[in-house]
């Protein structure tokens, strides 16, 4: 069952729409750090990755300023849906799906596009999120990636055709083949 299917043109109006803490056109600078519900369309752009998943967890995951990557033990925290929305933008009920690096290693000094919805992924092999568009500014960036919960994810060079990689849980290095060229997302 797909959950979420929305058109490009829909996620990005929606995106424009809802920005809280920048406008999408950040994203596109170096090192900008957002999270965008694809359920929702909801898109909040922190100064770094640790905000991301202060906000994205209700404050109960605390990563250090610098932080580049989770331990397991966080990764295993930050999917489990927010409980609370004391100083957090995300909401109750948020699941975090993935997190999408421009550099590889997960060094989130690149910067990091995180990606939620209103659920967490299935056990069935079917598409339960998708993004047919690359949020503005992470068109092509895409090096290294981390999924949360149950969901794993896979990359396209176009939307949802040409090369892809995945799906996976976790890759540190996405691959020359499709380094650089991610242009739509998917979950499962
Ligand atoms: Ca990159
Ligand atoms: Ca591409």
């Amino acid at each position: 069952m797909k959950k979420v299917l929305k058109t490009a043109a829909a996620v990005l109006l929606a995106a424009a729409v809802s920005a809280v803490g920048g406008s999408p056109a950040q994203a596109a600078q170096g090192g900008a750090h957002c999270w965008l519900n694809v359920s929702t369309g909801a898109h909040v752009c922190h100064r770094s990755f640790a905000e991301v998943i202060s906000d994205l967890s209700g404050d109960r995951v605390r990563l250090g300023a610098s932080a580049a990557t989770v331990t397991d033990q966080e990764r295993a925290e930050i999917a489990q849906p927010a409980r609370t929305t004391h100083g957090a933008s995300a909401g109750s009920g948020t699941y975090v799906l993935a997190t999408v690096y421009a550099d590889a290693g997960h060094a989130a000094s690149g910067g990091t596009y995180t990606f939620t919805g209103s659920s967490d992924c299935d056990t069935n092999p079917d598409v339960d999120f998708q993004v047919a568009v690359m949020p503005a500014g992470w068109n092509d960036r895409i090096s290294s990636f981390t999924s949360y919960g149950r969901c794993a994810t896979k990359l396209w060079d176009n939307t949802f055709s040409g090369i892809s990689y995945g799906y996976a849980g976790s890759s540190a290095y996405v691959g020359g083949a499709i380094n650089d060229r991610t242009s739509s997302i998917q979950f499962n």
